[in-house]
């Protein structure tokens, strides 16, 4: 299988997260930390502060595994602030779509085509590499699109980066956004897709089979609005769904979304993917009673191995599979009587009752060498 690489943009779009702001020090920390789990590019935008000017020339100097992505906008006076922090790598954004060009940017089609080729010509000359993001590029009239991209690449652009900025793509409709895009030109691409109506995850894939090679992801998913496709369900989705070749330190996952929750006070909900509280928790006691003969019964991926856990929920659906589990845990002896016994107790709890214990693996082997 072809590799996917995954560009981590926490610190430039998860920064455009309502709520999120780090410090210097945190910023260079998450850089170390997504270095270390494996992202193969590192976003950060100098543009935006005098402090994220100084964090972008910090994480620059670190000499990370990761290229350091100066993000920006499409201004030779955005790529003189990457030129100032030392990038090897920027990136520039220019809305071309018609509403970004008439209500926000207030320039022609014809401006936006010669400011685009303009940009990457101006970071080439300074020796730096540059992606160029067509902002809008999924609301843009097609020919257009079609244009500023082949434009681009004449002009020696490195990537493009083709975004569902408001995500309104329907699987398919990336597919073909990104296809049309290929078809045309030969220059790697990358997805960054929003989240606004939930399919961001599953449009980055869709990219991916268009022919992308590079998904924009941040920690939990942070973004503008409701954020872009989140680390931990790519990294997964890459290594056991699509057995794309890359080292990633999966067992990081769990403690990757700790950091943001406590830099930033945003707890992920119970049930998100991977790194939520509930993600890994049996209730039915027909679950429990399969999980003990084979976790994989009910676990596609393994707790451990995103450095999550799995836990019991003993309460009223557990059943007498349930109630006998846990007098064992207890260390109560279990007859058939004392077993029903517990399992009308557990009827009788309630939410915020219930009984939650993680699964030892010591207990776990036993029990499944047990059967
Ligand atoms: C923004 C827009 C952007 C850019 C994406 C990219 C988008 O700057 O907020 O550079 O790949 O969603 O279009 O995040
Ligand atoms: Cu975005």
């Amino acid at each position: 299988p072809k590799k996917i690489r995954i560009l981590d943009s926490t610190l430039r779009e998860g920064e455009q997260h309502p709520g999120v702001s780090f410090t210097n020090k945190q910023r260079i920390q998450i850089a170390w930390m997504l270095d270390y789990f494996g992202v193969d590019q590192i976003e950060i935008s100098p543009v935006v502060s005098n402090d994220h000017k100084e964090a972008t020339k910090t994480i620059i100097k670190q000499g990370l595994k990761a290229d350091i992505v100066s993000h920006g906008r499409a201004l030779k006076s955005d790529i003189d602030i990457s030129l100032d922090c030392d990038a090897k790598w920027c990136a520039a954004y220019l809305g071309i779509s018609d509403i970004h060009l008439k209500d926000k940017l207030r320039i022609t089609r014809e401006e936006a085509l010669e400011r685009a080729v303009e940009t990457v010509e101006y970071a080439k000359s300074h020796g730096l590499k540059i992606r160029f993001t067509v902002e809008d590029g999924s609301r843009a009239e097609p020919e257009f699109l079609l244009k500023v991209c082949k434009a681009i690449e004449e002009a020696g652009v490195d990537r493009i980066s083709l975004p569902d900025t408001v995500g309104i793509l329907r699987p398919i409709g990336m597919y073909n956004f990104v296809k049309k895009v290929r078809e045309v030109v030969d220059v790697p691409l990358d997805a960054h897709v929003h989240n606004d109506i939930g399919f961001a995850v599953a449009n980055a894939f869709s990219a991916c089979d268009a022919g992308v090679d590079q998904i924009h992801t941040t920690i939990d998913g942070i973004g503008e609005r409701t954020g872009i496709p989140p680390l931990a369900e790519v990294a997964v989705a890459l290594t056991y769904l699509y057995k794309s070749p890359n080292d990633f330190r999966l067992d990081m996952l769990l403690d990757l979304s700790r950091l943001i929750e406590e830099y930033t006070s945003i707890k992920p909900y119970d049930s998100k993917p991977i790194v939520g509280s509930s993600a890994y928790k049996h209730k039915a006691g027909t679950h429990l009673a399969a999980i003990l003969r084979n976790p994989a019964a009910y676990e596609p991926i393994p707790p451990r191995a995103v450095g999550n856990r799995r836990r019991i929920v003993f309460g009223e659906l557990a059943g007498k599979t349930g109630a006998a589990y846990l007098m064992s845990l207890l260390g109560l002896e279990k007859d058939d009587e004392g077993a029903k016994a517990v399992a009308a107790g557990l009827k009788g709890l309630r939410m915020g009752d219930l009984i939650e214990i993680p699964l030892e693996d010591r207990i776990e082997k036993k029990i499944i060498n047990d059967k």
